[in-house]
């Protein structure tokens, strides 16, 4: 019995972070068609028409506007993909990525 210590033991909190998500941003640009913007929101982004024709008129008056967000990998390949899309047809279209405050 004597040799069992009753001391508490020192607690050492353990704080796990929740990876930061990502925006995924649509630049404005002066040449690839309102058409083929909300074509790409729906296609890789999963838009109905209506969301992807107000996302695309706020990036076309704004100059930016956010899409969606999501974790940092699935965020940079969908900016990729929707970026590489325009750039197949010959436009300049760009998404970015951004981490959230
Ligand atoms: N500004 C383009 C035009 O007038 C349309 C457009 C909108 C392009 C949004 C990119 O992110 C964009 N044809």
């Amino acid at each position: 019995m004597a040799d069992i210590s009753t001391k508490p033991r020192t607690r050492t909190d353990v704080k796990i972070e929740r990876p930061r998500l990502h925006k995924v941003i649509l630049l404005n640009d002066d040449y690839t068609p309102r058409d083929f913007v909300v074509t790409v929101l729906k296609g890789v982004f999963r838009m109905t028409a209506d969301q992807a024709a107000k996302v695309m008129v706020t990036a076309h008056m704004k100059g930016a506007c956010v899409v969606a967000v999501f974790q940092r990998d699935i965020a940079e390949s969908k900016a990729t993909e929707a970026t590489d899309a325009g750039r197949s047809a010959g436009f300049p279209l760009l998404f970015t990525t951004e981490p959230e405050e």
